[in-house]
């Protein structure tokens, strides 16, 4: 799992109106219509909620301890998106405490490990890796021309990003195959898979050479820079990264363009937020 560094997230807040231009020319939705998407939510009713939904972003000391930027860019996002935020004054649990006593409808609070929405009233708690691999999951889905089901998608990473991204494809009927590095995670996923869906049509793909002329689609969900070569670009459909570093390189990046959806926190914290909406 990569942890972000303040170089990833630094021009975020400033860039929001730009990314979500470019989001709409890529698929067609903008950031909180892809979210809306993912969790099957009227988009009217959405927007509606989150203006008088407040979450307190907490900032998190433990392990590493604080990324400058994150809680500032995780509120900006959501005050983008219309909910209304704020980073608490207050940390850790004196930030919790002071959460619950100002009344506020959900706290978001990072570690090193795990990122998560809090809904204080309604208990349903966001989880970032799986809202992340779900909604990128959506945006391919919103990239295909008639959309991806029936699709060849080649889900590359089997963590939790990836596991989450694949569950959702799977549910929006594309075809996929499965890739990592470490074989037995790629099976594992496939175990886990054949268990919980009927009749799935997973393929375990053991080398990634041979298997990407096969797939005109990509979620890559893995945190190693250039995982897909250049070669791949040209012909392929669509690729959404929400892999940290993008698993592509600066050429591969202007050949897909437009077929290209990468970002570092933004769709995620969306459907996190969406998620937790009552
Ligand atoms: O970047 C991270 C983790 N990799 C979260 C993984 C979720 N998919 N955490 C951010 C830590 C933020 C810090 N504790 C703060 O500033 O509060």
């Amino acid at each position: 799992m990569t942890r972000l560094t303040n170089d990833d997230i630094r021009t975020i807040s400033n860039r929001l109106a730009d990314y979500d231009r470019e989001l709409v020319s890529k698929t067609g939705m903008t950031l909180f219509g892809i979210a809306c998407h993912v969790h099957g939510r009227d988009h009217e009713t959405a927007v509606h909620q989150a203006a008088s939904f407040s979450i307190q972003v907490i900032p998190n000391t433990s392990g590493l301890g604080i990324i400058t930027d994150f809680c500032d860019t995780v509120s900006a996002i959501l005050a983008y998106l219309g909910f209304n935020s704020e980073v608490s004054p207050a940390s850790d649990v004196a930030g919790l405490a002071h959460a619950f006593k100002s009344g506020a409808d959900a706290v978001m609070t990072a570690d090193d490990h795990t990122f998560s929405g809090f809904n204080l009233a309604t208990r349903v708690v966001t989880d970032n890796s799986r809202e992340t691999g779900r909604v990128f999951a959506a945006v391919l889905d919103c990239m295909a021309e008639r959309g991806i089901k029936g699709e060849r998608v080649l889900v590359m990473g089997c963590g939790p990003v990836g596991e989450a991204g694949a569950r959702q494809l799977i549910a929006r009927g594309a075809r996929i195959g499965l890739y990592d590095t470490d074989m037995k995670k790629a099976a594992g996923l496939k175990s886990r898979l054949d268990a919980a869906y009927d009749k799935p049509g997973l393929l375990v793909e053991d080398s990634l050479k041979t298997a990407l002329v096969r797939y005109g689609y990509i979620l890559e969900a893995t945190p190693s820079a250039e995982s897909v070569p250049d070669s791949w670009a040209g012909a392929a459909k669509a690729m959404a990264a929400p892999g940290v570093p993008l698993g592509l390189s600066g050429t591969g990046a202007q050949i897909m363009k437009d077929r290209l959806v990468h970002d570092k926190l933004e769709l995620g914290v969306a459907a996190m937020a969406v998620g937790l909406l009552p």
